[in-house]
Formats: C-alpha cells, structure tokens, sequence
C-alpha cells in the first residue's frame, strides 16, 4: 500500500453554504472534485499528526463511494483512526454525539440534508469541530480559499474496507472501527428524557406515529422508539432508509411529509405525529389534526423544560436564528434568561453552547436541539414532546392553546419560491436593499414600517462578523417580513419569504395562519416586487 499524491485543478465552485458544500451528485462525481475538498478540509483544519475523525453520512446516493475515498485520503494525510458507522451510516446527531463522546478531533458528515437523493440529486459533504458542531465560518471560509489554490491530494492506494460489520481493521497505519451508529446516541438519549414515563404513555393507548421519510432515522427510530420504549411496530412508517429515499423529498414539512400529514388529519389520527429529515436532525411535530410551527415548538420545549429529565436544573439561554419567530423570546424573558438572535445555520450555536450561554437552540427551519450535542436534533424533539406530554397528561393541541393562551401567539408562515433564476431572486434582494431609504415611517394598511436592515452578527464569544443575512422590514407593531436567500439549495436560487405577526388577544388565537398574515403576505409582496421581478405567481411550499 503507497501513498500517492495526485496533481489536480482546483474547482471554483467550493464555497461551503449553510451547511457545507452541497451539489448535484454528477458534480461530486467528476474527477477529482470530492479529493480536492476533502484535501482542502485536511489541508485547513491543522488536524495534528495521530489525531482521530468521525466519518458517516446519511446513506444517500453515493454515500458508500465517498465514504471509501474519504478513508483512504484519511489514511494518507496522517489520520490514526476513523470512527465509521457501520454501512457508512450516522445521522447528523448521532455523529455530533459520536464526536464528543470520543473526543475525536473532528468529523465529516456526508449529508444533503433534506434534499432528494439519487444519481442525478443532491449530494453533500461538511466538516464539523471537536465540539461536535458544524464548522465556524472562519474555517469554512478557509476551506473555501484551500479550495481556490490547491494542486494536489494525497490518497493511500488500497483496496476498499468492508464496513456492513462492526469491528476493527487497518488501512495503511490508520485504525478503522466500524461503529453501530445508533447505540452512542440512544444511550444519550436514555439520559436525557424520563423512558419510563413516556413507556408508561404509550403503553396507555397513547398513538404515535413516525415518519422517518425512508432516511437515515429509520433505524434510530426503530430502536428508540419501537425496542426501548415499546411503541408498536406500525408506530415508525417508512424506515428503511433507501438511497434515494423512495424517490421522496426527506423534508418533514406540511408539503413534502403528506403521508404523515394525511395519517394525522385523517379520521382514525393517532395522537402525536413526526418525521424527520435525510440526515435525521429536522423535525415536524404534529398533534391529532393539529400542526406545531417549528418557532412555537421551540418556546414550547424552552416553557416546559424544567418537566425533563435531563433540563431539570433549568435553561442558561436560549438562542434563535433571526427569521425564526420571537415566540421563545417572551419564554425567555418570562424565565429571566437571555435569547441570542443568530443568522440562519446551526454553526452559530456552537459558540454560545460552547461558552455556556444557551442549552436550547431552534430555528423556524425545523430544526431544535440542545447543548447535549452541538447539531440539531429530530428525535431528541420528538422525545423531549413526548417526555412533556407524558408528565402534562395533555393533548399536543391543548399544551400548544395554553401556551399561547400565557405567552400570546406569534402567526408565522413561510413562503418558498425554489428554483428561481439566479439574477430574477438577486434582483428581487436588490430593489429590497434600494427601497431601505424610503420604507420607514410608510404606513400599509394598519401596518407601519418601523425599520429595515440587512441583518448582521456579531458573534459574542469570538467577536466574528457576519453580514449580508437576511433583509429585514419590522413594523411599529412588532410584526415582520423577512426575505433571505436560502443557503441550502442547489438548483437555481430559493427564495424564503417570512411573514410574523403577533396576536396577544386570545379571542382570535384559533384564527389560521395565513388568514391572520393575509395583509402582510400581500404587503411582502407588493414591497419586494416578487412576482413581477421572478415571474411566480405562488412559491413552491408554504409553511
Ligand atoms: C441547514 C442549516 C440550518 C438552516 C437550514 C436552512 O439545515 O443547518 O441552520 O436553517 O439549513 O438554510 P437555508 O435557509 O439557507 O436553506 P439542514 O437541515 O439543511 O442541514
């Protein structure tokens, strides 16, 4: 077995996005596009000699060949051992958990996310840190500038490792263990939430149901919910994972997880319905007929922590991204701690976790999770819900009226035009950006415009700077219209649109969202000039 060093071009389309660099499969695929950011990750995050890595990835088309280059480029750029998930499988939590139980020096995690998968779809690949989170930006930005010069890679010239079994082999002088990639992270979870009072609920007659979207969770869900907590098999639909997730969109939204959405709304619901993204770390709570936004879901989980087990001791701070609604910020000033207001990307979190400041993280994006990793997590979500529902003995519904009912509602929805053509969705961020000057102080219906900006970030801890993340138009009510781009895609340009509005009269809490952000979708509209500037009359998913 040698090490050889191969001569290559650099790419210069590299440049890490929300959360990692994701392309269309044929794209990973060309030669030498995958060695050359692996090499730029090597190259920029001064691993030092002997140091250890945790590799997995969502299963998804292409997954097991990446995997195999990655060990080998591993072997000769100096690695001492690779933590792999058996089958090259981890989900995004169960791999953060991994790092940090190991101590292991970093990680990749070869994931889309909840982008479709196969061989003419998404693919995806991302460095996280010690701490177990996604890279900071300043080392994504190295990777990006890596990428931009590098001339060649080093890769061990070996046979492949087989990796269906647990156990240990080498490659080259690199140990490789193969992990079961959900016994570390159910173990966690165990210590966490109260197992015996959720078993309890279920065993009750209270029903759920999990949508694992033919993605990585399938089996986490299985043994968690199924083998540990006793829930009947039927509880956990679509849970073979499967390369291209049954031709599925692994989004757990209104649009994209209909099957659940048509079991939950459907006459015989069962009492609790999720499901969870490609990589595992989004997730959609459900209650019967009943849908939690994932902005209420995060003040939900921050105003009843102190009912879970492993959040007894209560919250240091709560941190949300900017687009995600200010529900959780009346909890957090209800509790007297301190909410972080962060650009969209989980990287954010990390510094704050790191220093203390917050436990509960949660983004309007589905995602929620905690300091007991630094990703987000879908099915820490679904069992800190149902860990609350076990000891409130209430429906999702009613637990979600009488939050409201205290705290008041924030009415949000969000509005996704996909696969715009670049310069129509710049154009629409451009005349945003010219109409900053003559906005304040414009009264539309009842709404007056308050300020607007693009948002901007200083990071506490580090003192990093993050512009450009998101124009926003606050009106004197407290209501909001965000547009960002999203960070995500790989098609075109998405644009996001979100709208909030917050109703403390408790008359017209039952009021649907869109009826109640009817005026303001149209002043969005009408301010931005979306649909003349890109041509959509309606965006491709509405949540
Ligand atoms: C990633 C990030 C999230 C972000 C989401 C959407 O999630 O980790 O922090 O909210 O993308 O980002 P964008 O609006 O830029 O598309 P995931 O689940 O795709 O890894």
């Amino acid at each position: 077995m040698s090490i050889r060093t191969v001569a290559t071009q650099p790419f210069s389309d590299q440049k890490p996005g929300t959360s990692g660099l994701r392309k269309k499969v044929p794209v990973f695929q060309q030669q030498n596009y995958l060695e050359n950011f692996v090499q730029s990750i090597f190259d920029s995050i001064a691993a030092p000699k002997g140091a250890s890595l945790v590799l997995g990835g969502d299963g998804r088309f292409y997954n097991r060949e990446a995997i195999q280059i990655i060990l080998k480029m591993a072997a000769a750029n100096g690695f001492s051992e690779v933590l792999v998930g058996r089958s090259g499988i981890l989900s995004t939590p169960a791999a953060s958990c991994v790092i940090r139980k190991y101590k292991t020096y970093g990680g990749i995690i070869l994931s889309a996310s909840h982008n479709p998968g196969g061989p003419k779809e998404d693919f995806g690949i991302k460095y996280n840190s010690s701490n177990g989170g996604p890279a900071t930006e300043t080392v994504t930005e190295a990777i990006y500038a890596k990428s931009k010069t590098l001339s060649s890679y080093r890769i061990l010239d070996a046979a492949d490792v087989a990796l269906d079994k647990p156990g240990e082999t080498t490659l080259g002088g690199m140990k490789v263990k193969v992990i079961d990639p959900v016994s570390d992270y159910a173990e966690l979870m165990e210590s966490l939430f109260d197992f015996a009072a959720i078993r309890a609920l279920l065993k009750g007659g209270f029903k759920i149901r999990f949508d694992a979207m033919h993605a990585v969770n399938g089996p986490y869900a299985k043994e968690i919910l199924v083998t540990r907590l006793g829930a009947p098999v039927d509880s956990v639909m679509n849970a073979v994972p499967l390369e291209d997730f049954g031709g599925g969109h692994p989004d757990p939204n209104l649009t994209y997880a209909h099957d659940l959405v048509e079991i939950m709304y459907g006459a015989e619901a069962p009492d609790f319905g999720a499901a969870s993204d490609g990589d595992g770390d989004r997730n959609m709570i459900l209650g019967k007929r009943f849908f939690v936004t994932p902005s209420d879901s995060l003040a939900l989980l921050a105003a009843n922590a102190t009912l879970v087990t492993g959040y007894r001791q209560g919250l240091a701070g709560i941190a949300r991204s900017m687009p995600t609604s200010a529900a959780v910020d009346r909890v957090a000033k209800s509790l007297n701690i301190r909410c972080f207001e962060t650009p969209t990307g989980w990287k954010f979190f990390g510094n704050l976790m790191d220093a203390g400041k917050v436990t509960l993280c949660g983004e309007e994006s589905f995602g929620t999770g905690s300091s007991h990793v630094r990703e987000k997590d879908g099915l820490w979500a679904v069992l800190f819900w149902l860990n609350i529902v076990a000891v409130r003995k209430q429906s999702v519904e009613t637990i979600v009226r009488e939050h409201w009912a205290k705290f008041g509602r924030n009415f949000y929805s969000r509005y996704d035009y996909e696969g715009l053509p670049t310069d129509a969705a710049n154009s629409v961020m451009q005349h945003l950006h010219e109409s900053f000057a003559a906005l304040p102080g414009k009264a539309f219906g009842k709404y007056t415009v308050k300020t607007c900006d693009d948002f901007s970030y200083i990071d506490p801890v580090d003192g990093s700077l993050s512009k450009g993340q998101g124009v926003r138009i606050l009106f004197s009510d407290g209501s909001r219209i965000i547009f960002r781009l999203s960070g995500t895609g790989t098609e075109g340009a998405t644009l996001r649109m979100y709208l909030e509005a917050f109703e403390a009269d408790a008359s017209r809490h039952h009021q649907d969202a869109q009826e109640a952000l009817k005026e303001l979708i149209q002043i969005a509209l009408r301010i931005s000039e979306l649909q003349t500037r890109t041509g959509r009359e309606q965006p491709t998913v509405i949540t």
